[in-house]
């Protein structure tokens, strides 16, 4: 694989529990993504990032490991997998590994160990340290309360930057990172493709000190995280022809750079998150307000530019297992032509800046948030946190519970919608959560018969990303950031410059910039007179005159 053929990819994030059920468990399955591996090769992604598939107590759905070498039951066996890697690399599909080393399972046999005593060999693999009448610092867990947990046997406290039963590993400690290194190499020796790895920016610690930010300061991007980064690779992958991408919680542009710049030998690209929180107001997750579409292009905008001047590169993305759908969020999914509509003008808008696209399983029916209308419906360990500390703080059910309908992570985590029939087509068994309600319309049997649906938007984007090289390799400039309805930008390469306009809004507005009817890449609508009716993406290029 070249270095441009892993720039020109385009990835399809798969939630495995979520994806195809075909033992009649509930839950989705290898097997299951096999299955539909010729539906992927007809899409025409290039990777498939599997979310954790290893055992688990699934406390955090897989993100809480308890043993790395196996295949999570529910998920199938070993064979199953080497069977999926196969007959994905047969369609020129390849696999992208998740791999979770900020933190393991509190049943991880190291953890169990390092539970026993203090003089215990795996005591160090963990961070412990001693209470000052009460947890030894003020963190607090990104899943809510302090993010320290007393362990009574031993009258210390474990750090858990997630859940309790999320404990962070201690990457001071060689023979840990010599564990880690090997458990790579296993799967590299596999076969793998690729890795994604968790909140990869948080495994250095600074002082385990109080402070203003709770933590957040001291734990991300910490002192030695582009040490223990370069130390990774050299032992793992750095001559395998594999695509890595890292999590980056709450991270800048600048550390992102020296994340993925070729120079310094750490990853090839980069997840930020900054873009998805311009719906938190003041910052808060819990709470409701309608997105800021100026700062989501300045925010999108600054890191296209940051990153790109910066030779470093990004993964660009408008959902994940963590989000909810964006057709909810940043789209129109109130009714059946705006819904498909604004989801084609999402995927447009993202598919054209620079970095490498993914998918979020779903994204490319335009799947919307399910609407849950009871607590029972939920399952993500932080949507119960949260729900518990909203109504300990006073806020009633009926607020708790349309918080957690925009916010809730389960929002992206409904059942895959494949077809009209029971549950969607996903499982003939009961589903470990609800499908959407919505699924008898939305669905991916009745989008294939449908040349205009969402899902030949997406196709059309994939193969435009294949064939295009001003998509991989143009420069950018954001146009119009002060428009409160026009999200638009150019990409600049060789003697041409492509052009991106998309009207984010409800009402027709004039682009801009004049169309060249003569070279139009992808639209969502037909634009007569530049007149953008609403949620209308138009892409064109143009020669450069000398
Ligand atoms: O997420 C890390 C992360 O910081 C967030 O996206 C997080 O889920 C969000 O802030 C909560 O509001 C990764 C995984 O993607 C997530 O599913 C895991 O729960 C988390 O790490 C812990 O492993």
């Amino acid at each position: 694989m070249s270095l441009m053929d892993w720039k020109k990819s385009v990835v399809y994030q798969i939630y495995p529990a979520s994806f195809n059920d075909t033992t009649g468990n509930g839950k989705g399955d290898l097997r299951g993504i096999i299955e539909k591996l010729d539906y992927l090769d007809f899409l025409g992604v290039d990777y498939l990032w599997l979310t954790p598939i290893y055992e688990s107590p699934f406390n955090d759905n897989g993100y809480d490991i308890s043993n790395y070498y196996k295949v999570n039951e529910d998920f199938g066996t070993k064979d199953d997998f080497i069977d999926l890697l196969e007959q994905a690399h047969d369609r020129n599909i390849k696999i992208m590994m998740d791999i979770v080393i900020n933190h393991t399972s509190t049943e991880h046999p190291w953890f169990l160990e390092s539970k026993k005593s203090r003089d215990n060999k795996y005591r160090d693999y963990y961070i412990w340290r001693d209470g000052q009448d009460g947890p030894p610092t003020n963190w607090e867990s990104k899943f809510g309360g302090n993010a320290w947990a007393y362990d009574q046997e031993t009258d210390q406290y474990y750090l858990h930057l997630f859940d309790i039963t999320q404990a962070d590993l201690n990457w001071e400690n060689e023979e840990m990172k010599q564990d880690i290194y090997e458990m790579i190499n296993y799967w590299l020796e596999l076969g793998v493709d690729g890795f994604r790895f968790d909140v990869i920016n948080l495994i250095s610690k600074d002082q385990y000190i109080d402070s203003p930010a709770i933590g957040k300061e001291l734990y991300t991007d910490g002192p030695n995280v582009h040490q223990y980064l370069k130390e990774l690779r050299a032992n793992t992958f750095q001559d395998k022809d594999v695509m890595t991408v890292g999590e980056m919680s709450s991270t800048t542009i600048e550390e992102c750079i020296k994340y993925t710049k070729p120079s310094r030998k750490e990853l090839n690209s980069v997840f930020n998150f900054h873009h998805l929180k311009v719906d938190y107001p003041n910052g808060e997750k819990w709470a409701i307000m309608p997105y800021d579409f100026i700062e989501l292009k300045r925010i999108l905008m600054d890191w296209q530019v940051g990153i790109d001047q910066g030779n470093g590169w990004n993964a660009i993305f408008w959902c994940n297992h963590d989000q909810p759908r964006v057709v909810s969020r940043f789209g129109n999914d109130s009714t059946e032509p705006l819904r498909q509509k604004s989801a084609k003008m999402l995927a447009i808008t993202l598919h054209c800046l620079k970095g490498t696209p993914y998918i979020y399983q779903g994204e490319e029916i335009g799947m919307t948030n399910p609407n849950f209308n009871s607590i029972d419906q939920y399952r993500d360990v932080e949507s119960l946190n949260a729900y518990d500390i909203m109504l300990k703080e006073g806020k009633s059910n009926t607020e708790a519970l349309n918080i957690l309908k925009e916010k809730s992570r389960d929002n992206s985590r409904t059942p895959m919608q494949w077809s009209t029939n029971r549950h969607a087509g996903f499982t003939s068994g009961t589903p470990w959560i609800d499908v959407a309600e919505n699924y008898k319309t939305i669905n991916v049997a009745e989008a294939m018969k449908d040349e205009q649906s969402v899902l030949y938007t997406y196709k059309s984007l994939i193969k435009l990303r294949h064939e295009h090289d001003i998509l991989t390799c143009g420069s950018i400039e954001p146009l119009m950031m002060n428009n409160e309805s026009i999200f638009a930008y150019k990409r600049t390469y060789q003697d041409k410059e492509l052009f991106c306009v998309a009207n984010f809004s409800k009402e027709a507005v004039k682009s801009p910039y004049e169309i060249n009817d003569n070279n139009i890449l992808i639209k969502n609508d037909e634009v007569i007179d530049d007149i953008l009716e609403p949620y209308t993406a138009i892409v064109w290029v143009n020669e450069i005159k000398g």
